[in-house]
């Protein structure tokens, strides 16, 4: 039986936080990056770790050990027992698919600052956890997340003309501060997330110029229907904008 002193939980940090810059050489290198590209971002990081337990529960299909999400940070360094309980969704098809826990291994799920900052050559991948009906589970996730005053945006080795900026730019700090405003309250909207701030939005601008393009042209129409209509999908692309 391992003890959890304060020692052994600054030690544990301080070695997983080494494999994750490891880890993050590695994928600079992978995107033709130098080694240290994301060395800064982790000057004053905001990393954190959480201790999971899960307990057992006899009627596990109608619990939900954590609800479907994507890790907001850069890398989730991820620590399990034998339990198991993990599943990853399958983009294909939606499936949910059991991550079978592996002895003396490493889970590393790709966060969503990964994901804005390589312009989707990474991707970060939705996960939850199920309980278990007899057993109870520990897991413990360390969360790599740069300097508060980072501001995240595609990388800009990795964007030009023919490969555009996905995402805006976003203050880490204020983006993490707003996150956890509705402190694990079930809220009505979708908290936020790094994907709200995808340039598509620019797109259906784009798109409200072709419809009226196309309208102004279709000359069967009287004056005053042109005019609602032109009204009403504007109206639509603002919504769908805002919203
Ligand atoms: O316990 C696990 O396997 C994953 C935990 C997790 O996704 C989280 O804490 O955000």
């Amino acid at each position: 039986m391992v003890t959890l002193t304060r020692e052994a939980c600054e030690e544990y940090a301080q070695e997983v936080q080494k494999l994750s810059t490891k880890l993050m050489e590695l994928i600079a290198l992978s995107l033709g990056l130098p080694e240290n590209r994301f060395n800064g971002f982790f000057k004053d990081q905001t990393s954190s770790i959480r201790f999971n337990h899960y307990p057992s529960c006899p009627i596990p299909h109608l619990a939900l050990g954590v609800g479907q999400h994507k890790d907001i940070g850069v890398l989730t360094v991820l620590a399990q027992d034998d339990v198991g309980g993990l599943q990853v969704r399958r983009k294909i098809d939606g499936e949910w698919i059991s991550v079978k826990p592996t002895p003396d291994a490493y889970i590393v799920n790709v966060g969503q600052i990964m994901q804005v900052w390589s312009n989707d050559k990474y991707e970060s991948v939705e996960h939850r956890v199920m309980v278990n009906s007899e057993k109870e589970r520990f897991s413990i996730p360390f969360f790599l997340t740069p300097a508060h005053y980072t501001m995240v945006k595609p990388l800009e080795e990795l964007t030009d003309d023919q490969n555009p900026a996905k995402y805006r730019a976003c203050n880490w700090g204020k983006f993490f501060i707003t996150r956890k405003g509705s402190n694990f309250r079930k809220l009505n909207v979708e908290n936020i997330q790094f994907y709200h701030f995808r340039v598509s939005n620019m797109k259906k601008r784009g798109g409200v110029h072709r419809k009226i393009t196309h309208l102004t042209v279709s000359t069967s129409l009287s004056f005053l229907s042109l005019k609602i209509m032109v009204l009403y999908i504007i109206m639509k692309s603002l919504l769908a904008f805002i919203f």
